[in-house]
Protein backbone atom coordinates (compact mmCIF):
# COMPACT_ATOMS: atom_id res chain seq x y z
CA UNK A 1 0.00 0.00 0.00
CA UNK A 2 1.39 3.82 -0.80
CA UNK A 3 2.71 5.22 2.30
CA UNK A 4 2.31 8.23 3.99
CA UNK A 5 4.67 10.99 4.60
CA UNK A 6 3.80 14.06 6.56
CA UNK A 7 6.37 16.55 5.59
CA UNK A 8 5.97 20.16 7.76
CA UNK A 9 7.55 23.22 6.54
CA UNK A 10 7.39 21.55 2.97
CA UNK A 11 7.70 25.35 1.22
CA UNK A 12 10.98 25.42 2.18
CA UNK A 13 14.32 24.60 0.60
CA UNK A 14 14.56 20.86 1.92
CA UNK A 15 10.64 20.79 2.31
CA UNK A 16 10.70 21.23 -1.97
CA UNK A 17 13.41 18.65 -2.17
CA UNK A 18 12.17 15.93 0.34
CA UNK A 19 8.49 16.37 -1.47
CA UNK A 20 10.18 15.09 -4.66
CA UNK A 21 12.46 12.71 -3.53
CA UNK A 22 9.43 11.12 -1.70
CA UNK A 23 6.59 11.11 -4.63
CA UNK A 24 9.94 9.42 -7.05
CA UNK A 25 9.64 6.47 -3.93
CA UNK A 26 6.06 6.58 -4.91
CA UNK A 27 4.57 7.94 -1.50
CA UNK A 28 1.42 10.18 -1.14
CA UNK A 29 2.98 13.23 0.36
CA UNK A 30 1.17 15.84 2.70
CA UNK A 31 2.43 19.06 3.49
CA UNK A 32 2.09 21.70 6.07
CA UNK A 33 1.85 25.42 5.51
CA UNK A 34 1.27 27.84 8.18
CA UNK A 35 -2.60 29.22 8.56
CA UNK A 36 -1.72 32.90 7.53
CA UNK A 37 1.52 32.32 5.77
CA UNK A 38 1.81 33.84 2.68
CA UNK A 39 5.06 32.12 1.77
CA UNK A 40 5.25 31.31 -2.44
CA UNK A 41 4.56 27.87 -3.75
CA UNK A 42 7.55 28.72 -6.27
CA UNK A 43 10.11 26.04 -5.41
CA UNK A 44 7.25 23.69 -5.43
CA UNK A 45 6.48 24.43 -8.81
CA UNK A 46 10.15 24.89 -9.71
CA UNK A 47 10.60 20.97 -8.96
CA UNK A 48 7.35 20.07 -10.58
CA UNK A 49 5.80 18.65 -7.66
CA UNK A 50 3.43 21.13 -6.81
CA UNK A 51 0.25 19.35 -8.27
CA UNK A 52 1.30 16.10 -6.61
CA UNK A 53 1.42 17.51 -2.99
CA UNK A 54 -1.81 17.65 -0.46
CA UNK A 55 -1.77 20.68 1.46
CA UNK A 56 -2.87 20.55 5.36
CA UNK A 57 -2.59 23.38 7.47
CA UNK A 58 -0.97 24.14 10.97
CA UNK A 59 1.50 26.37 12.52
CA UNK A 60 3.51 25.19 15.23
CA UNK A 61 2.63 27.43 18.13
CA UNK A 62 -0.67 26.36 17.41
CA UNK A 63 -2.80 24.97 20.28
CA UNK A 64 -1.79 20.61 20.74
CA UNK A 65 -5.82 20.01 20.03
CA UNK A 66 -5.57 21.75 16.90
CA UNK A 67 -1.93 19.78 15.81
CA UNK A 68 -3.65 16.80 17.02
CA UNK A 69 -6.67 16.94 14.61
CA UNK A 70 -4.54 17.58 11.59
CA UNK A 71 -2.41 14.52 11.65
CA UNK A 72 -5.68 12.48 12.72
CA UNK A 73 -6.99 13.15 9.48
CA UNK A 74 -3.63 13.08 7.47
CA UNK A 75 -2.68 9.75 9.20
CA UNK A 76 0.73 9.61 8.27
CA UNK A 77 3.44 6.58 8.34
CA UNK A 78 6.47 8.79 8.53
CA UNK A 79 6.24 12.70 9.92
CA UNK A 80 9.51 14.63 8.83
CA UNK A 81 9.54 17.95 10.87
CA UNK A 82 11.47 20.72 8.74
CA UNK A 83 9.24 23.52 9.97
CA UNK A 84 11.62 25.80 12.18
CA UNK A 85 12.30 29.43 12.20
CA UNK A 86 15.44 28.28 10.34
CA UNK A 87 17.68 31.71 10.20
CA UNK A 88 20.25 31.84 13.04
CA UNK A 89 20.88 35.47 12.21
CA UNK A 90 16.83 35.90 13.34
CA UNK A 91 16.89 34.31 16.31
CA UNK A 92 18.89 36.41 18.19
CA UNK A 93 16.02 38.92 17.43
CA UNK A 94 13.63 36.92 17.35
CA UNK A 95 14.42 34.30 20.54
CA UNK A 96 11.35 33.56 22.14
CA UNK A 97 9.32 33.05 18.59
CA UNK A 98 12.56 30.45 17.83
CA UNK A 99 12.01 28.52 21.14
CA UNK A 100 8.67 28.19 20.59
CA UNK A 101 8.98 27.01 17.21
CA UNK A 102 12.20 25.18 17.29
CA UNK A 103 12.11 23.64 20.32
CA UNK A 104 8.52 23.11 22.01
CA UNK A 105 6.77 22.75 18.35
CA UNK A 106 9.00 19.25 18.21
CA UNK A 107 7.53 18.00 21.60
CA UNK A 108 3.74 18.47 20.47
CA UNK A 109 4.70 16.93 17.34
CA UNK A 110 5.96 13.80 19.51
CA UNK A 111 2.86 14.21 21.84
CA UNK A 112 0.42 13.68 18.96
CA UNK A 113 2.87 10.68 17.96
CA UNK A 114 2.84 9.06 21.55
CA UNK A 115 -1.05 9.56 22.30
CA UNK A 116 -2.15 9.08 18.69
CA UNK A 117 -0.61 6.63 16.85
CA UNK A 118 3.11 5.37 18.09
CA UNK A 119 4.20 3.44 15.31
CA UNK A 120 4.39 7.12 13.37
CA UNK A 121 8.06 6.82 12.29
CA UNK A 122 9.81 10.61 13.47
CA UNK A 123 12.48 12.36 11.49
CA UNK A 124 13.77 16.22 13.89
CA UNK A 125 15.85 18.55 11.31
CA UNK A 126 18.48 18.48 14.06
CA UNK A 127 21.41 20.86 12.97
CA UNK A 128 25.38 21.16 13.50
CA UNK A 129 24.63 24.66 15.24
CA UNK A 130 24.29 22.62 18.14
CA UNK A 131 27.69 22.07 17.97
CA UNK A 132 28.01 25.88 18.29
CA UNK A 133 31.89 26.57 19.23
CA UNK A 134 32.16 22.88 19.12
CA UNK A 135 34.87 21.19 21.30
CA UNK A 136 36.26 18.86 18.61
CA UNK A 137 36.69 18.82 14.77
CA UNK A 138 35.71 17.66 12.95
CA UNK A 139 32.21 16.55 15.00
CA UNK A 140 30.86 13.00 16.02
CA UNK A 141 27.68 11.84 16.80
CA UNK A 142 29.31 11.82 20.49
CA UNK A 143 30.70 15.25 20.11
CA UNK A 144 29.59 17.47 23.08
CA UNK A 145 26.95 20.20 22.06
CA UNK A 146 27.92 23.75 23.19
CA UNK A 147 25.12 26.36 20.74
CA UNK A 148 25.79 29.74 20.38
CA UNK A 149 22.72 30.94 19.26
CA UNK A 150 18.48 31.13 20.24
CA UNK A 151 18.32 28.45 16.80
CA UNK A 152 21.33 26.65 18.06
CA UNK A 153 19.95 25.89 21.84
CA UNK A 154 15.70 25.52 20.74
CA UNK A 155 17.46 22.75 18.32
CA UNK A 156 19.47 21.01 21.26
CA UNK A 157 16.02 20.86 23.00
CA UNK A 158 14.44 19.58 20.24
CA UNK A 159 17.20 16.62 19.47
CA UNK A 160 16.93 15.50 23.01
CA UNK A 161 13.34 15.84 23.26
CA UNK A 162 13.24 12.84 19.96
CA UNK A 163 16.10 11.31 21.62
CA UNK A 164 13.40 11.08 24.81
CA UNK A 165 10.60 9.95 23.12
CA UNK A 166 12.96 7.09 21.61
CA UNK A 167 14.36 5.63 24.20
CA UNK A 168 11.05 6.28 27.24
CA UNK A 169 7.92 5.55 24.81
CA UNK A 170 9.42 3.76 22.24
CA UNK A 171 8.93 5.53 19.71
CA UNK A 172 10.99 5.41 16.09
CA UNK A 173 12.07 8.60 16.51
CA UNK A 174 15.40 10.08 15.02
CA UNK A 175 17.64 13.40 14.35
CA UNK A 176 19.78 14.28 11.56
CA UNK A 177 22.39 16.50 12.36
CA UNK A 178 22.96 18.44 9.16
CA UNK A 179 25.48 20.73 8.37
CA UNK A 180 24.81 23.36 5.67
CA UNK A 181 23.09 22.48 2.81
CA UNK A 182 22.32 24.46 0.11
CA UNK A 183 20.97 25.01 -3.78
CA UNK A 184 19.05 27.72 -6.06
CA UNK A 185 15.64 26.83 -4.00
CA UNK A 186 17.65 28.67 -0.57
CA UNK A 187 16.40 31.32 0.94
CA UNK A 188 17.61 35.00 -0.01
CA UNK A 189 18.79 35.52 3.10
CA UNK A 190 21.00 33.01 3.81
CA UNK A 191 24.59 33.82 3.42
CA UNK A 192 25.27 31.63 -0.52
CA UNK A 193 22.52 32.53 -2.01
CA UNK A 194 22.81 36.18 -1.09
CA UNK A 195 26.18 35.84 -2.90
CA UNK A 196 25.29 34.17 -5.72
CA UNK A 197 22.06 35.96 -6.55
CA UNK A 198 24.24 39.46 -6.27
CA UNK A 199 27.11 38.05 -8.03
CA UNK A 200 24.65 37.36 -10.82
CA UNK A 201 23.29 40.78 -10.62
CA UNK A 202 26.22 41.93 -11.41
CA UNK A 203 27.02 39.87 -13.98
CA UNK A 204 23.82 41.04 -15.69
CA UNK A 205 24.59 44.62 -14.52
CA UNK A 206 22.12 44.91 -12.22
CA UNK A 207 23.98 45.01 -9.22
CA UNK A 208 26.92 47.03 -8.17
CA UNK A 209 28.27 45.30 -5.50
CA UNK A 210 27.99 42.98 -2.76
CA UNK A 211 27.90 43.34 1.19
CA UNK A 212 28.62 40.50 3.75
CA UNK A 213 29.58 40.52 7.27
CA UNK A 214 32.45 37.77 8.82
CA UNK A 215 34.09 36.87 4.78
CA UNK A 216 36.43 34.49 7.52
CA UNK A 217 33.72 32.21 8.55
CA UNK A 218 33.62 28.91 7.23
CA UNK A 219 30.72 26.32 6.81
CA UNK A 220 30.74 22.17 5.33
CA UNK A 221 28.30 22.86 2.43
CA UNK A 222 26.74 20.73 0.64
CA UNK A 223 23.97 20.12 -2.00
CA UNK A 224 20.50 20.25 -0.92
CA UNK A 225 19.28 17.34 -3.38
CA UNK A 226 21.77 14.95 -1.70
CA UNK A 227 21.25 15.48 2.00
CA UNK A 228 16.96 15.00 1.28
CA UNK A 229 17.98 11.40 0.51
CA UNK A 230 19.87 10.53 3.71
CA UNK A 231 16.40 11.84 5.64
CA UNK A 232 14.46 9.41 4.10
CA UNK A 233 16.79 6.61 4.29
CA UNK A 234 17.62 7.68 8.78
CA UNK A 235 14.14 6.59 8.94
CA UNK A 236 14.66 3.11 6.82
CA UNK A 237 16.77 1.98 9.08
CA UNK A 238 16.18 -1.27 11.38
CA UNK A 239 17.21 0.54 14.52
CA UNK A 240 16.00 4.51 15.11
CA UNK A 241 19.21 6.84 15.67
CA UNK A 242 20.63 9.95 15.32
CA UNK A 243 23.22 10.86 12.00
CA UNK A 244 25.27 12.89 11.01
CA UNK A 245 25.13 14.24 7.36
CA UNK A 246 27.86 16.81 6.04
CA UNK A 247 31.01 16.59 3.55
CA UNK A 248 33.85 16.94 5.67
CA UNK A 249 34.61 19.80 4.34
CA UNK A 250 34.71 23.39 5.81
CA UNK A 251 35.47 26.19 3.53
CA UNK A 252 35.36 30.04 4.04
CA UNK A 253 32.83 33.05 2.77
CA UNK A 254 35.41 34.31 0.66
CA UNK A 255 36.14 31.00 -0.77
CA UNK A 256 32.47 30.95 -2.40
CA UNK A 257 32.64 34.90 -3.33
CA UNK A 258 35.67 33.89 -5.27
CA UNK A 259 34.55 30.92 -6.66
CA UNK A 260 30.75 32.35 -7.39
CA UNK A 261 32.67 35.58 -9.33
CA UNK A 262 34.76 32.97 -11.19
CA UNK A 263 31.42 31.70 -12.77
CA UNK A 264 31.16 35.46 -14.35
CA UNK A 265 34.82 35.72 -15.36
CA UNK A 266 35.92 38.00 -12.54
CA UNK A 267 38.60 37.44 -10.32
CA UNK A 268 38.13 38.84 -6.74
CA UNK A 269 41.56 40.82 -5.35
CA UNK A 270 41.53 41.52 -1.32
CA UNK A 271 42.58 44.86 0.19
CA UNK A 272 42.61 46.05 4.04
CA UNK A 273 41.10 44.01 7.42
CA UNK A 274 38.14 43.39 9.06
CA UNK A 275 35.56 46.03 7.87
CA UNK A 276 37.79 47.74 5.95
CA UNK A 277 38.68 44.89 3.83
CA UNK A 278 37.44 45.41 -0.26
CA UNK A 279 37.33 42.92 -2.73
CA UNK A 280 38.69 44.66 -6.01
CA UNK A 281 37.76 43.51 -9.90
CA UNK A 282 41.24 42.42 -10.78
CA UNK A 283 40.30 43.62 -14.36
CA UNK A 284 39.18 47.47 -13.53
CA UNK A 285 40.02 47.77 -10.01
CA UNK A 286 36.25 48.27 -9.50
CA UNK A 287 34.50 47.86 -5.94
CA UNK A 288 32.77 44.26 -6.38
CA UNK A 289 32.63 43.44 -2.28
CA UNK A 290 32.24 45.73 0.75
CA UNK A 291 32.27 44.47 4.75
CA UNK A 292 29.58 45.81 7.03
CA UNK A 293 29.28 44.91 10.78
CA UNK A 294 25.43 45.36 10.00
CA UNK A 295 26.10 41.39 8.54
CA UNK A 296 28.16 40.26 11.67
CA UNK A 297 26.40 38.24 14.57
CA UNK A 298 26.53 38.90 18.14
CA UNK A 299 28.99 35.44 18.51
CA UNK A 300 29.91 32.83 15.72
CA UNK A 301 30.81 29.24 15.87
CA UNK A 302 33.86 27.84 15.10
CA UNK A 303 34.68 25.10 12.72
CA UNK A 304 31.89 23.18 12.05
CA UNK A 305 33.23 20.23 9.82
CA UNK A 306 31.05 17.29 10.48
CA UNK A 307 31.90 13.65 10.53
CA UNK A 308 29.67 11.26 8.47
CA UNK A 309 31.00 8.29 8.62
CA UNK A 310 28.39 6.46 10.89
CA UNK A 311 25.68 7.61 8.15
CA UNK A 312 28.39 5.98 5.03
CA UNK A 313 28.18 2.76 7.29
CA UNK A 314 24.97 2.39 8.15
CA UNK A 315 23.01 4.25 5.83
CA UNK A 316 25.27 4.29 2.66
CA UNK A 317 24.86 7.37 2.12
CA UNK A 318 27.41 10.21 0.95
CA UNK A 319 27.28 13.63 -0.20
CA UNK A 320 27.61 13.80 -4.11
CA UNK A 321 27.79 17.20 -5.42
CA UNK A 322 31.45 18.73 -5.00
CA UNK A 323 30.85 22.85 -3.89
CA UNK A 324 32.52 24.22 -6.79
CA UNK A 325 29.92 22.79 -8.89
CA UNK A 326 26.85 23.75 -6.18
CA UNK A 327 28.21 27.19 -6.83
CA UNK A 328 28.16 27.20 -10.62
CA UNK A 329 24.53 25.77 -10.27
CA UNK A 330 23.67 28.18 -7.76
CA UNK A 331 24.94 31.19 -10.20
CA UNK A 332 23.53 29.78 -13.62
CA UNK A 333 20.03 29.40 -12.18
CA UNK A 334 20.33 33.24 -10.65
CA UNK A 335 21.58 34.32 -14.02
CA UNK A 336 18.70 32.71 -15.94
CA UNK A 337 16.06 34.39 -13.09
CA UNK A 338 17.50 37.80 -12.97
CA UNK A 339 18.44 37.87 -16.85
CA UNK A 340 14.55 38.81 -17.88
CA UNK A 341 13.74 40.41 -14.12
P1 LIG B 1 13.45 26.97 5.36
O1 LIG B 1 13.67 27.07 3.89
O2 LIG B 1 13.58 28.18 6.20
O3 LIG B 1 11.99 26.35 5.59
C1 LIG B 1 11.42 26.30 6.86
C2 LIG B 1 9.91 26.08 6.74
O4 LIG B 1 9.40 26.15 8.08
C3 LIG B 1 9.15 27.10 5.92
O5 LIG B 1 8.56 26.43 4.85
C4 LIG B 1 8.09 27.66 6.87
O6 LIG B 1 6.76 27.53 6.39
C5 LIG B 1 8.11 26.69 8.03
N1 LIG B 1 7.81 27.37 9.30
C6 LIG B 1 8.44 28.45 9.84
N2 LIG B 1 7.86 28.78 11.01
C7 LIG B 1 6.85 27.89 11.21
C8 LIG B 1 5.88 27.72 12.22
N3 LIG B 1 5.80 28.56 13.26
N4 LIG B 1 4.98 26.70 12.10
C9 LIG B 1 5.01 25.88 11.04
N5 LIG B 1 5.89 26.01 10.02
C10 LIG B 1 6.80 27.00 10.12
O7 LIG B 1 14.42 25.87 5.99
P2 LIG B 1 15.25 24.69 5.28
O8 LIG B 1 16.58 25.20 4.88
O9 LIG B 1 14.38 24.02 4.31
O10 LIG B 1 15.52 23.74 6.54
C11 LIG B 1 14.60 22.74 6.92
C12 LIG B 1 14.84 22.33 8.35
O11 LIG B 1 16.17 21.84 8.49
C13 LIG B 1 14.74 23.46 9.37
O12 LIG B 1 14.20 22.91 10.55
C14 LIG B 1 16.17 23.89 9.62
O13 LIG B 1 16.29 24.45 10.91
C15 LIG B 1 16.89 22.56 9.50
N6 LIG B 1 18.28 22.61 9.02
C16 LIG B 1 18.57 23.21 7.85
C17 LIG B 1 19.88 23.20 7.39
C18 LIG B 1 20.25 23.84 6.08
O14 LIG B 1 21.44 24.04 5.85
N7 LIG B 1 19.30 24.13 5.21
C19 LIG B 1 20.87 22.55 8.13
C20 LIG B 1 20.51 21.92 9.32
C21 LIG B 1 19.20 21.93 9.75
P3 LIG B 1 5.88 28.52 5.47
O15 LIG B 1 5.90 27.88 4.15
O16 LIG B 1 4.55 28.54 6.07
O17 LIG B 1 6.58 29.86 5.48
O1 LIG C 1 24.14 31.22 5.51
P1 LIG C 1 24.07 31.47 6.97
O2 LIG C 1 23.08 32.45 7.45
O3 LIG C 1 23.87 30.03 7.61
P2 LIG C 1 24.08 29.44 9.08
O4 LIG C 1 24.10 30.48 10.11
O5 LIG C 1 25.27 28.53 9.03
O6 LIG C 1 22.75 28.57 9.28
C1 LIG C 1 22.26 27.67 8.29
O7 LIG C 1 22.89 26.42 8.43
C2 LIG C 1 22.63 25.75 9.67
C3 LIG C 1 23.39 24.42 9.64
O8 LIG C 1 24.55 24.55 10.39
C4 LIG C 1 21.15 25.52 9.79
F1 LIG C 1 20.87 24.84 10.94
C5 LIG C 1 20.40 26.83 9.76
O9 LIG C 1 19.00 26.57 9.77
C6 LIG C 1 20.76 27.55 8.46
O10 LIG C 1 20.22 26.83 7.38
O11 LIG C 1 25.51 31.93 7.50
C7 LIG C 1 26.68 31.22 7.23
C8 LIG C 1 27.89 32.02 7.68
C9 LIG C 1 27.77 32.60 9.10
O12 LIG C 1 28.99 32.37 9.76
C10 LIG C 1 27.60 34.09 8.90
O13 LIG C 1 28.14 34.89 9.95
O14 LIG C 1 28.04 33.16 6.83
C11 LIG C 1 28.38 34.28 7.61
N1 LIG C 1 28.00 35.50 6.88
C12 LIG C 1 28.88 36.46 6.46
N2 LIG C 1 28.20 37.44 5.85
C13 LIG C 1 26.76 35.86 6.52
C14 LIG C 1 26.87 37.10 5.87
N3 LIG C 1 25.57 35.25 6.69
C15 LIG C 1 24.46 35.85 6.17
N4 LIG C 1 23.27 35.23 6.30
N5 LIG C 1 24.54 37.08 5.54
C16 LIG C 1 25.73 37.74 5.36
O15 LIG C 1 25.77 38.83 4.80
Amino acid sequence: MEKIALITGIRGQDGAYLAKNLLEKGYHVVGTTRPNSEAPQYRLKELGVLDSIEFASFDLRDDFEQIYSVIEKVKPDEIYNLAAQSFVGASFEQPILTSEVDAIGVTKLLEVIRKLEPSIKFYQASTSEMFGNAKFVPQTEDTPFNPRSPYGVAKVYGYWITQNYREYHDIFACSGILYNHESPLRGMEFVTRKITSTVAKIGLDKAENLTLGNLDAKRDWGFAGDYVEGMWRILQTEKPDDFILSTGQANSVRYFVENAFNVIGKTIVWEGEGIGEKGYCSETGKILVNVSSKFYRPSETNQLVGDSTKAKQTLGWEPRMKLTELIKLMVDYDLKQFKNS
